[in-house]
């Protein structure tokens, strides 16, 4: 078979890092348990793939690895630069004891990633293709955008920011939904050199006021409403509460621009605050549809995206023009397999990382057609996800864990109703995907026939890390494989001792890729302390991670106080924080608990204020407010009374127990010996069911 020869490629680890070990594959042995079948891509979609065996990946694995300055300058070189970088391609320091962590690709270079993505693309002939296909809430409601048609839009709306008195450096809120004006919206942001914030329009008021606190936009772009399935959510509304609340705390917005999303409400019901808001309909179209680039240095700002930590606050991480601007393009590409004749779909929202770096960025810059829509996955039924690929003939179909999980729940004859001839790859992101449900959606989904690219990244990474090139690996139902090009993940100990071989640990990576994220926005300290002090010398992911014997790498979940709902990064002390500002609510302890379709829940223990009795309309209220501060999508699934918590003496919540508790493991406990009142645990059992 084609896996003969690998074997004899492998790099010893004095050379280029840590290279797949391929024996039991090229042996055959291994098959032990499901999750160890592998899965080979057929001969037909090796034979057309970009990468079409282990021997060639391992190739340019090894050269990423031994000339990062060479391989990714090389790569870079394809694309438009004003002026070209540095002597230097990159330069890293990833080690607090030798100084600030600092890293930086391509600096000195001019570019500007919105002309990659659309000038650019339309000087080499593809003016005429899609490059938005819109799809809305409803089956009948539909748009699309050429590339000219793209760049004409995004024009206009960049003059409109700059007639504003919007300049390079200065940051935009977006909060928007899933309509073509949101990539419209960053795209115009990055042409200008402005610095976009989308906020995920599912979050609430509070967030989105910390958020405009955080990094006091010039400008906050919204919509009225938006309809999701048959729920109408007043966007417009969200946005003038957040607004109020922060220039009550001395931050004001002085202009927020409001398009008028005409299916789901009335522009006649939309409150209005004169001078300040302006509907985009009414201005924007007067503007020209050209506009002048602005060219910016590679390590110039994009954007800022907030996430979810281990503390309450959330960070804004920053990432900048030039090396992100290879690395998503680049993983994009080999990840997918992308050919110019494919229809790319991506189901992630852009306000999370993934509609950063695979709605409008990576695809874009390759010149791809994307499809947005803009509803939710099974409305008006659970089909609706297989109506649109069929529609628009995607090819290649990117989604999460969750997804899958719960219209696998719904059953096959959703799916097998359409006909899905034109899926030829899969993706999945967000959280691990289960073996079981690796297997309904290569299966069921993809008919047996197409590879699923399950890729490992977060936030701070900018793209895929550790991911299949389809094609080139056979695959094991529901691990990630091996490092993209560049990325060299390791697992260490708790003392910070890589090991090697068969072995579980924490997720590091050692040495900087382009797509890194640079700082924490205002704040590098918690930047340096959060990432770089736990494992010296390393940049640590906060993931757990185990790596079998053939070398293919099984990410556990994360090992830090973030649960992954739905594949949605929620900071246990976040949740934590909206329950205890509840009047009645003293104290309370957030863990997460597994769940059928979402991997994780929230489950919370918490303790009332003295006197206060337990009640169904007090567990509401809780769930409430958790919404209300953060978003639906954090609401807790569970509320446990906890008269009090288990503690150590030194007054540390013991979470490991309140895990066990929640996950009613009883005879796990371990040992609880050192809380200040051991029975605290029996007096919670006891509540378990109330
Ligand atoms: C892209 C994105 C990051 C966290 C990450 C990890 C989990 C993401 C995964 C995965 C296993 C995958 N995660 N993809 N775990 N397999 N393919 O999701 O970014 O929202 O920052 O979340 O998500 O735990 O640390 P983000």
């Amino acid at each position: 078979s084609h896996l003969r020869h690998v074997e004899s490629m492998r790099i010893s680890p004095s050379g280029a890092g840590r290279i797949p070990e391929l024996k039991a594959v090229i042996l055959g042995e291994s098959l032990a348990s499901e999750e160890n079948d592998l899965v080979f891509p057929s001969d037909e979609f090796c034979k057309q793939a970009l990468v079409s065996s282990p021997e060639k990946y391992l190739e340019m694995y090894k050269w990423s690895i031994e000339d990062p300055a060479g391989f990714w300058s090389g790569i870079a070189s394809e694309f438009y630069w004003e002026k070209k970088w540095g002597q230097q391609v990159y330069s890293e320091n990833l080690d607090v004891s030798k100084g600030t962590i600092n890293i930086e690709w391509f600096k000195g270079g001019l570019t500007n990633i919105c002309y990659n993505c659309l000038d650019a693309n339309i000087k080499s002939g593809n003016g005429d293709k899609i490059a938005l296909y819109w799809e809305g809430n409803e089956p009948d409601v539909d748009g699309s955008l050429t590339y000219k048609q793209l760049l004409e839009r995004v024009c206009q709306l960049a003059n409109f920011l700059k007639d504003k008195g919007v300049k390079k450096g200065d940051t935009v809120i977006i909060y928007l939904p899933m309509i073509m004006e949101l990539p419209i919206t960053m795209l115009a942001c990055a042409r200008i050199g402005a610095v976009h914030s989308v906020v995920f329009a599912g979050y609430s008021a509070e967030s989105l006021h910390q958020r405009v606190v955080d990094c006091k936009p010039k400008i906050v772009i919204t919509c009225n409403a938006v309809t999701r399935g048959t729920k109408i959510i007043d966007l417009k509304n969200i946005v003038d509460a957040a607004l109020l609340e922060s220039s009550q705390n001395g931050i004001s917005v002085d202009l927020c621009l409001t398009f008028e999303n005409k299916s789901a409400m009335k522009k006649e019901d939309t409150k209005w605050q004169k001078g300040r808001d302006l509907w985009w309909q009414d201005v924007v179209p007067t503007y020209p549809t050209t506009c002048d680039v602005e060219w910016v240095d590679a390590e110039d700002p994009l954007f800022l995206l907030y996430t979810s930590g281990s503390t309450g606050k959330p960070k804004g991480v920053l990432h900048t023009t030039g090396g992100y601007m290879i690395y998503t393009a680049t993983t994009f590409k080999y990840a997918f397999d992308y050919k110019d004749s494919d229809i790319y779909w991506c189901t992630a929202d852009c306000g999370w990382i993934t509609g950063h770096s695979y709605v409008t960025y990576g695809p874009l810059l390759n010149g791809a057609t994307v499809v947005v829509y803009e509803g939710v996955p099974n409305y008006p039924d659970s089909g609706r996800c297989w109506e649109i690929v069929d529609k628009y003939k995607v090819t290649i179909f990117y989604t999460a864990p969750t997804l899958v999980r719960s219209l696998m729940r719904d059953g096959n004859e959703y799916v097998t109703r359409y006909s899905r001839k034109s899926l030829r790859v899969l993706g999945s992101v967000g959280e691990p995907i289960n073996p079981s449900a690796w297997r309904w959606f290569y299966n069921v989904v993809g008919d047996s026939r197409c590879p699923i690219s399950d890729t490992w990244w977060q936030t701070e990474t900018g793209g895929f890390m550790i991911a299949p090139l389809p094609g080139a690996w056979p695959q094991k139902p529901g691990s990630a494989t091996f490092p993209f090009f560049g990325v060299q993940p390791v697992i260490v100990d708790e003392k910070g001792n890589e090991i090697d071989g068969e072995c579980s640990g924490y997720l590091c990576v050692k040495s900087s890729w382009p797509g890194a994220f640079r700082t924490l926005y205002g704040d590098h300290e918690r930047y340096e302390t959060t990432y770089f002090k736990a494992f010296p010398g390393y940049y640590f992911s906060g993931d757990g991670c185990s790596r079998d014997k053939d070398g293919y790498h099984w990410l556990t979940g994360r090992v830090d106080d973030v649960i992954n709902v739905s594949g949605h990064r929620i900071g246990t002390a976040e949740v934590e924080s909206a329950l205890v500002s509840h009047p009645q609510c003293a104290e309370a302890a957030v863990v997460g608990v597994e769940h059928e379709v979402k991997g994780q829940g929230i489950y919370a223990f918490v303790t009332l204020v003295e006197g206060v009795p337990y009640s169904e309309d007090l567990r509401k209220s809780l769930v409430l407010v958790v919404r209300n501060q953060i978003g639906a999508f954090a609401a807790p699934d569970r509320i446990h009374w906890a008269p009090s918590l288990p503690k150590t003496r030194s007054g540390k919540i013991m979470r490991r127990i309140l895990r066990k508790i929640a996950s009613r493991q009883l005879d796990e406990l371990g040992d609880i010996s050192t809380l200040a009142d051991p029975s605290v645990v029996d007096q919670l059992i006891s509540l378990a069911d109330s």
